[in-house]
């Protein structure tokens, strides 16, 4: 797969904050009732599931937002591009009758209080209807918007909103925003440097697609040393970021105590650093690690971008050499 087939232009990076649901955070089947920060109307997080209430986990992370208020609203630092704008929103039906239905709203700009959008543009409106999906379960919701050049939105931040339309309660998870400011790379190359590939290549940390790379332990220097390394190597065609984030989707194929670790390497001192440290066990889970400050250090020559993943072994397992899958390793990017 050649480089130009990598760089997805219509992928995009969530510039909006708390946009999985996972702050504050809760214990499991636990909620929060006094407003979920980053969003305005918003009620609570809800750590899912709950017996009788919601019977499944969340489609991103552990959280999910939820809403008994009319409308709830988040204005984001993307903004509108010539192309396509869209936005997506995983929408969730409760076990009981206490569901709602609501639109995906999207605005050009306005401004934000209580959930209500005042002095934006109506952009895009896609409506979802609980009654469209069986109860415990979420459905992905896209509403899209193209913009012509010359288009006088373009420039403006892009708003999200939720409005409910039927029912009592709003339930949505892992809210993504694509814009033409926005790209998504994945590696063209890898170097590992603990492990051993059983199964995959590069070309497996592109897509959320099920079709993984899986590195298994092999020989471990020492003790303290992660029992799998990997590096990945990608490009981009900006040439200045305004924000940077590595994200990988990866589960161990043997139970044990393990972690996963992402690291971002600085082109400018030629050292890894940001680190993310999680655990990681047998169903798959999404890792973030977002560059703070200025993400341009983390900008090679060329358009150069590296970044780590570890698996270190913290007890026993069930296998002298587990293994663990990635499904996905991709940066997402804001810049030009
Ligand atoms: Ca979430």
């Amino acid at each position: 797969m050649g480089l130009a087939a990598l760089a997805l232009p219509m992928a995009g990076l969530a510039t909006l904050v708390n946009a999985s649901f996972e702050t504050p955070e809760q214990v499991m089947g636990g909620y929060s009732v006094s407003g979920i920060p980053g969003w305005s109307g918003g009620t609570g997080v809800w750590y899912i599931p709950t017996a009788g209430f919601f019977q499944t986990t969340a489609p991103d992370g552990h959280q999910i937002g939820y809403s008994n208020s009319n409308f709830m609203a988040q204005q984001s630092t993307n903004v509108i591009g010539a192309g396509v704008n869209s936005v997506t929103v995983q929408a969730g039906r409760r076990h009981d009758g206490f569901s709602g239905s609501f639109k995906l709203n999207i605005y050009a700009g306005g401004s934000v209080s209580n959930g209500v959008v005042t002095g934006g543009t109506l952009l895009a409106s896609t409506p979802f209807d609980y009654n469209s999906i069986p109860p415990d379960s979420f459905t992905l919701v896209t509403a899209t918007y193209t913009a012509q050049a010359g288009d006088p939105v373009i420039g403006q931040f892009v708003t999200v909103q939720f409005q409910l339309t039927a029912g009592a309660q709003m339930d949505m998870d892992d809210v993504r925003i694509y814009s033409p400011d926005s790209q998504r790379v994945a590696p063209t190359s890898l170097t590992v440097n603990y492990g051993r590939i059983t199964s995959g290549d590069a070309t497996k940390l592109a897509l959320d697609d099920g079709d993984a790379l899986v590195i298994c332990k092999f020989i471990v220097p020492n003790q303290t040393s992660p029992i799998v390394q990997f590096a990945v190597n990608g490009n981009t065609t900006f040439t200045s970021l305004t924000a940077l984030r590595f994200s990988t989707k990866a589960a161990m194929v043997q139970a044990g105590s393990f972690s996963h670790i992402l690291k971002l390497y600085n082109f400018a001192t030629s050292a890894y650093e940001e680190t993310t440290t999680g655990s990681i066990g047998l169903a798959y889970q999404f890792y973030d690690l977002p560059a703070t400050g200025d993400p341009n250090r983390y900008l090679g020559s060329g358009g150069a971008l590296k970044s780590l993943v570890q698996i270190k072994q913290n007890g026993p397992s069930t296998s002298a050499t587990p293994c663990a899958s990635f499904d996905l390793a991709v940066w997402d990017l804001l810049g030009s």
